[in-house]
This record gives C-alpha cells, structure tokens and sequence, in this order.
C-alpha cells in the first residue's frame, strides 16, 4: 500500500530553451525528456511523477511557448493550451532577465482566463548576479500575482526543493495516480525515439534536425537482456537525407551509437538498434503525416 493521499497535477510551462525538460528531469530524478540546447526540443506532452512524503505530483512537460510557423507548431502551441487549462496548477519558467516578454505576457493571460494558479521559477541563476534577481523578481511580480516566486538553477538543482515544497501546496485529497516508483507514463518506446531526435538535434545544424521526426517500426525483447529496435527518421528534403547519413553513413553511425548508448543506459538492458531514413516532403505542414506521427487530435 502506498501512503500517497493527496496529488496535484502542474503544468510546466515557458518559451522555447528556457529549461523546462532539464528542470522536470531534475524534479523527477531520471531523464524522461530530451534537452539540447536548440529551442523547439520538446513536442509533445511529457507527463513525469515526483512523490514527497504523503503527495503526489504530475508535473506534464510542455512544448516551448512560441509563434507556430507550421501545423506541428500549432500542434505544439495547442499541448501548451489545454496543459495549462488541464491542471491544478502552473510553473513559468523564465530567464533570469529583468522584464516580462511577449511569450511570458500570453502565458499569463492564460493563467487568468483558466482561473490556473502559477508559481514563478526563474531559471538558470548560475548565469546572473544575485543583484540581478531582484529586478526579475519584481518586473514578474508586478505582472501576476504568483503564488511564489523561487530562483532556480535546474543544471545544479539548487532551489528545487524549495520549489517542490510550493508546488507540494496545490495538492488536494486523493488518490495515487502513478503507481510504485513510475518516473513516466511515456511508454519506453517513445522514450527511446525522442532519444534519436536528441542526437539528431546535438548532432545537426538547425533546420535539419528541426524538420525530422522519428517513428519506432519495432520494439520487440528478444530475451531478457536485449531489445531489438528498427526506427525510421524522416526528414523533410533529400538533401537533408544526405545529410543525416553523412559521408559513407558516418554521421548515422554516430547518431545510432549515441542513441544506443542512453537508450540502453534508460531501459538496462542491450539494445539492437537499427536505424533508416526517409523523405517525407514537407510533413510538419500536413495533416495526415501529424496524424500519422502520433501529433494527431488529442
Ligand atoms: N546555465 C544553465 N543552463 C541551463 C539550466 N537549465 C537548463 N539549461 C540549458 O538550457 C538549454 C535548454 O534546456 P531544455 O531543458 O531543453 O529547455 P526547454 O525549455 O525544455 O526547451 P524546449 O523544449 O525547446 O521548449 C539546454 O542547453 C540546458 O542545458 C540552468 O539552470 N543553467
Ligand atoms: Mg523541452
């Protein structure tokens, strides 16, 4: 029996790059999201578990806050919308930077008309001057009336339990939601194949890897110490399929080797990794391909 008796569920939100997934990693204890250092990482809605004491929170990752360009932007910006109207709660992740930005501005419009309680986490205080704190401190507390403020530093994990204690406040009677140490309800699978798109957005220069997807066409044990895995990238221009390959596949080779390797280290256990790639001219712009790719209606 578990003694969880009370849970909240809170949204992590922001612009692109700000640190939601490393902070949500960070809060979990286990890499469930990807992170790069390229804005656009994290497509979809990543639901992670951290149970303190008697609570449990689900704290669901989100795709960066921006202008969609294309019908996977909209897609994206649509997970953040009803993220934010799903849930007991709120995090806005921002910049230690001293005044409030257009993406920032909208999310809190979105918070006052979902009626949606928020507390500020200012990331990346590693980068900054104490001093600075302030200024951010009081550009975002004239904005909205947060129901904390807490300077963090997802890298380092300084400030997370004290983040974890306000967001442990939102909680209300009931019952647990995720059992027995699950970290994620992401299936392994999907795990392993935003793992690929990981490596592909370290590995290449922007517009590249920006215009792939990753689609896992099997996933079978074949006892219980490997995993076979075959998984298509599809990108949207042959050129870019040259590209990933690389001169003679090296840059393939590099990205499946890396792959394996965190896939291997996520699930423990050898994993049989083989890896194609296709053209699909122009998929983030089409529906059937979203639908198809798993960024269908939710
Ligand atoms: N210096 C510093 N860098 C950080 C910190 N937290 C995250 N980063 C870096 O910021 C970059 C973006 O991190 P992500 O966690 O992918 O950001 P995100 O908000 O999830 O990005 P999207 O999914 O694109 O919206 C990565 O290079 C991280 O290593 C921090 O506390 N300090
Ligand atoms: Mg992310």
């Amino acid at each position: 029996m578990s003694d969880i008796t009370r849970n909240a569920m809170i949204a992590i939100t922001g612009r692109p790059n700000v640190g939601k997934s490393t902070l949500l990693n960070a809060l979990v204890g286990d890499k469930i999201s990807v992170v790069t250092n390229k804005p656009q990482t994290t497509r979809g809605r990543i639901r992670g578990v951290v149970n303190r004491g008697d609570t449990q929170l689900v704290l669901l990752d989100t795709p960066g806050f921006h202008k969609p360009h294309t019908k996977l932007g909209d897609y994206m910006v649509g997970v953040v919308r009803e993220s934010v109207a799903d849930t007991d709660a709120a995090v806005l992740v921002v910049e230690p930077i001293p005044n409030v930005g257009t993406q920032e501005a909208e999310l809190i419009e979105r918070f006052r008309a979902a009626g949606v309680p928020a507390v500020l986490a200012v990331n990346k205080i590693d980068t900054v001057r104490k001093d600075a704190l302030l200024e951010v401190t009081a550009a975002y507390a004239e904005a909205f009336g947060f129901a904390a403020i807490v300077p963090v530093c997802a890298k380092s994990g300084e400030g997370l339990p004290e983040l974890t204690a306000e967001l442990a406040k939102f909680a209300a009677p009931g019952p647990e939601l995720f059992p027995g140490g699950m970290t994620t309800d992401q299936p392994d699978k999907s795990v392993v194949a935003e793992i690929i798109r990981e490596k592909l957005l370290i590995c290449l220069d922007r517009e590249v890897p920006h215009g792939t997807a990753v689609e896992i066409a099997k996933f079978s044990e074949r006892d219980s110490e490997i995993i076979d895995v075959e998984a298509t990238i599809y990108c949207e221009k042959q050129s870019h399929k040259g590209i990933i390959i690389g001169k003679s596949g090296a840059m393939l080779k590099k990205i499946a080797t890396m792959a394996r390797l965190d896939a291997e280290r996520f699930m423990g256990t050898k994993v049989y990794l083989q890896i194609w790639v296709k053209v699909r001219e122009n998929w983030r712009d089409n529906a059937d391909a979203l639908r198809g790719l798993g960024f269908g209606e939710k």
